[in-house]
């Protein structure tokens, strides 16, 4: 097959123009590695976008996609749905943590956030607290780039152009990243825990009784791997438990297994009141989110007319059949594989790997936990992100390696299941990069 035209496609997240002049372009995937047209064998250190984390092509997500998509390929799940949505909103809610009892589907990480943030005020209005609308986020999260989550997310640039049409009555709490008191942490650092009251003074500001929510990502993913100071995740329990706010963890990467545990309260003891998910939901394979919901948020929405709709929200796609039979097929392999056991086992030599960048040439921190992990290079002078986003293009070209960068923060995502020589050889490769980069 020839080069297809890269003309159309205007691409998410890319520097388009600086792309279309070379074009990475990657036609086949099998496992831990993808491949090009020309037949280059690439591995992939990034588990997708955070979303494969069992390797690509799964052989039973690709049947069970196979089978659903001949036999129901679509039914509305508007006040008539498909046997598979049910299916799997069980298989999750068992899965989730105690009390988690309700599952809303949605497309991706942005709808499953902007689901979230609706679902809070609505809970609060039926409940006769209709004056909780404020809604706090924290400095360099990502929720998603719809209205609502790039509102509580905290990237600059993301938000930038659309400062004016943010969406009303947001505050920030402030990030945990702080080279002088956390660089090089092994998991959650020390120092940070205080932090959290800055809740506590939004509280005081607004009064309490003003607040719907507050979201955080458990750990922090694409800002570069922010791990949760010891006792910080506790203690925003405790300052939203007294003030009767509801706390979202978005957890659409940390969910399914990147801390080695299904959901982030497995591995920190902290359980919000909502949780968001995408990505490791079908293992990437097909577009979906879900938002998993508490018993008693669920409850307070189901009170009224029993033929009233009782939330006006939801996609065309919510629950899609062929995304439900990844998902569950998904699921099947994370407990007949062990993938959560083996994510967990391969922590200790991922962690061992990044940190022995700790003193290499340009690294100013190296920040892991589970299988999540960053490596962050000092900017450039005058150039900020030139150093990161080389290095990302001497990987694809010269080691036959893909790997994120954000700015010039290199990160990590290493597949659940990936063979410890594999990961081994590609940070030897990820060093040879970045001796060779000025
Ligand atoms: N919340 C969180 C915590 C995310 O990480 C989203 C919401 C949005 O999901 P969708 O499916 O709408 O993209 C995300 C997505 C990176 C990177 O480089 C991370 C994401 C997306 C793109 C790049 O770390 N996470
Ligand atoms: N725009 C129009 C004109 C529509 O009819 C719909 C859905 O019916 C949407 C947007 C929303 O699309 P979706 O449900 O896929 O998010």
């Amino acid at each position: 097959m020839s080069a297809p035209d890269t003309n159309a496609f205007w691409m998410p997240f890319t520097a388009n123009r600086d792309f279309k002049k070379k074009p990475r372009i990657i036609s086949g995937a099998s496992g831990h590695h993808y491949t090009t047209d020309d037949g280059t064998k690439l591995y992939d250190t990034f588990s997708g976008l955070w979303t494969s984390g069992i390797g690509h092509c799964h052989p039973k997500i690709v049947e069970a996609v196979q089978k659903q998509v001949a036999k129901l390929d679509f039914a509305m799940t508007f006040q008539v749905s498909n046997d598979k949505a049910f299916a799997l909103a069980e298989r999750i809610v068992d899965m989730a943590p105690d009390g988690f009892t309700q599952c809303f589907f949605t497309n991706s990480g942005s709808e499953s956030v902007d689901t979230a943030l609706k679902i809070a005020l609505g809970f609060h209005r039926a409940r006769g607290e209709g004056n909780r609308t404020r809604l706090i986020g924290r400095e360099r999260a990502y929720h998603g780039v719809n209205f609502g989550g790039m509102s509580v997310g905290g990237i600059v640039p993301n938000r930038k152009v659309f400062s004016a049409n943010l969406i009303p009555g947001v505050d920030h709490i402030r990030h945990t990243f702080n080279l002088e008191h956390a660089a090089y942490s092994r998991g959650q650092p020390e120092w940070g825990a205080h932090l959290a009251d800055d809740l506590e003074r939004l509280a005081a500001l607004h009064d309490g009784s003003n607040i719907a929510a507050v979201i955080v990502e458990p750990v922090a993913g694409s800002t570069g791997i922010l791990p949760p100071p010891v006792g910080y995740l506790e203690k925003l329990r405790e300052i939203c438990d007294r003030h009767g706010i509801l706390l979202i963890f978005d957890e659409v990467i940390t969910a399914f297994g990147r801390l080695g545990k299904p959901f982030s309260p497995d591995r920190f003891g902290v359980i919000p009141d909502i949780i968001t998910t995408a990505k490791g939901l079908t293992n990437g394979v097909i577009p979906m989110g879900a938002v998993l919901v508490r018993d008693s948020v669920y409850n307070a929405f189901m009170q009224g007319p029993e033929p009233m709709i009782e939330l006006f929200h939801g996609y065309t796609y919510s629950g899609h059949p062929v995304a439900a039979a990844a998902g569950l097929a998904a699921m099947d392999v994370y407990e007949d594989e062990g993938t959560f056991e083996q994510a967990t086992s391969l922590e200790k030599t991922f962690e061992d790997l990044l940190h022995s960048f700790e003193d290499h040439k340009h690294v100013v921190d190296v920040r892991t936990i589970g299988l999540m992990g960053a490596i962050e290079m000092a900017p450039r002078d005058g150039a900020p992100g030139a150093r990161g986003f080389e290095a990302h293009k001497k990987c694809f070209w010269d080691e036959h390696m893909v790997i994120r960068n954000g700015m010039d923060t290199l990160q990590f995502a290493p597949f659940l299941n990936s063979r410890p020589d594999e990961m081994q050889q590609s940070f030897e490769a990820v060093r040879r990069v970045i001796d060779s980069i000025e």
